[in-house]
């Protein structure tokens, strides 16, 4: 008998008489496993700029649920996406791992048959053996061959598109018997034409079910299908992973949004994805698990078509532009309300903190470069950073307000606290900061393989971003007609 029907039963209303002792002593019980697991949310966007959202600076983006996110939740200001580019990015963020110690590639593209290694244990896989259903909804870019796909790799189900939405078709792809076929496309010419760029496929699991994929209405379905795995899964522990692919170029939007903003096409794809994390705050809080529920913000690299103020730098660099990442968590009643912390933080940290939370372990026979930021996230003005070095690929190295650049074109040291957009070199003035940072780069070097004071230009990543240099130059002015903000 539910509650109403013993309420029934003895003739009172349920809100005349509280509900009796086993029933109480029940609902309990049910409260109390919930909270020993919460529900993780991961919202990621892609190539998002520092400083795109209203609560970190924006001017002409409108991001009114974000910035709401952030007034009852905590905004981190130094957090970090631990790679400038995609695939590296993301590599962080599922292995608590930096990127250079697992092989994978900067970016990988649809003429790619690998991805990740199947050796690395990815954080769906920790939080599985805790009861807890997985999904992946947007760009998982880790691999699009079968066997690297979201669904071998601890995912219970994949909706999305398998890498950037500026790439292609692999003309092997596995199509579905009911795939919907656009632009007069047949599955022939998929097989025997040189795929077109920009026209990428949209897959559900391991195959491929529309191509090309209609990139204006991504955001909006990936926000139905989000809506439609937190509702299923409502009465159980649950990890969705939505990693938008806006609003990296060609960026889109839907009809609703399309042509809104005044920061033009990019922030009209921004202003989308803030409306997709105002509806699943909402659809948390009507279906009352928004208390028991970590909802994450942030992004997987600089910005690439415009510049990142006050940062320097951009996407593809390993200035504070290239990996610097606007970031908020939420979670009602157990994260404090409208607070910020300014401690060095990253998509490192989540495996080892979600693993924590839920009750699993991070692995034990490997390096795990991520720490438990719980003690951040809970107190985020009074705890301290537990990341002694932060590194930027192999040729940057963060402590405390100290940062070093080495490479072939020497040193260079900042103090970011004083000099965010790392202006000031002041390697001269700091002799012994320089040795002692550089004593932790040598270090972090030798152990994933790489030579010390070799790497590429000042502040830059070997790898060019496809096909495009990285924005190097200081961030006075934004290229012509491309948003500031
Ligand atoms: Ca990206």
């Amino acid at each position: 008998m539910n509650r109403r029907g013993f309420c029934r039963f003895v003739g009172l209303g349920a809100a005349a008489v509280a509900a009796p002792r086993w029933l109480r002593a029940e609902e309990k019980a049910e409260s109390s496993a919930g909270a020993k697991k919460p529900n993780f949310i991961v919202i990621f966007a892609d190539d998002q700029g520092y400083a795109d959202l209203g609560c970190f600076g924006a001017e002409k983006i409108r991001t009114p649920n974000l910035d709401r996110m952030a007034a009852q939740g905590v905004r981190f200001t130094d957090f970090y996406s631990a790679a400038p580019l995609c695939s590296a990015s993301r590599t962080a963020l599922m292995t608590g791992r930096y990127h250079s110690r697992t092989g994978i590639k900067m970016v990988l593209n649809a003429r790619d048959k690998k991805g990740l290694d199947l050796k690395e244990v990815l954080l769906p896989q920790i939080l599985k053996p805790q009861g807890y259903a997985t999904a992946v909804i947007g760009k998982w870019h880790l691999g699009h061959t079968p066997e690297y796909l979201p669904t071998r790799r601890g995912f219970d189900s994949y909706f999305g598109i398998p890498y950037s939405n500026d790439m292609n078709i692999d003309p092997q792809a596995e199509l579905a018997d009911d795939i919907v076929l656009r632009e007069g496309m047949t599955v022939e010419r998929i097989r025997t034409e040189p795929p077109k760029k920009r026209w990428v496929p949209l897959m559900r699991d391991e195959k491929v079910i529309e191509y090309p994929a209609d990139q204006s209405t991504l955001t909006k379905r990936y926000t139905e299908e989000a809506i439609r795995f937190i509702t299923a899964n409502k009465n159980k522990p649950f990890f969705l992973y939505l990693p938008h692919n806006m609003p990296h170029d060609p960026v889109n939007a839907s009809e609703r949004f399309k042509g809104k903003s005044a920061a033009g096409p990019y922030g009209d794809a921004v202003e989308e994805i803030d409306w997709s994390a105002g509806e699943i705050l909402k659809t948390l809080q009507t279906l009352g698990i928004d208390d028991n529920t970590l909802v994450i913000f942030t992004s997987d690299n600089g910005p690439w078509q415009h510049l990142a103020p006050p940062l320097h730098g951009g996407k593809g660099s390993v200035w504070e532009g290239g990996m610097r990442e606007p970031c908020i968590m939420w979670w009602p009643g157990r994260l404090p309300a409208g607070k910020v912390c300014s401690e060095i933080a990253g998509t490192i940290d989540l495996l080892p903190t979600f693993a924590r939370l839920a009750g699993g372990q991070t692995p034990q026979d490997r390096p795990i470069d991520g720490k438990d930021i719980w003690p951040l996230m809970s107190n985020p003005e009074g705890a301290q950073t537990p990341h002694e070095a932060f590194f930027y690929v192999t040729s940057a190295v963060r402590s405390g307000p100290w940062k070093l650049h080495w490479n072939k074109a020497g040193v260079q040291l900042y103090d970011l606290k004083a000099d965010i957009g790392e202006t000031k070199n002041v390697a001269d003035q700091h002799p012994d900061v320089v040795e002692r940072l550089k004593g932790m780069l040598e270090a972090y070097d030798r152990e994933v393989g790489a030579t010390p004071g070799t790497k590429n230009k000042p502040g830059e990543v070997k790898v060019k971003p496809m096909g495009r240099a990285p924005a190097s130059a200081p961030a006075k002015k934004a290229p012509k007609g491309k948003p500031t903000k």
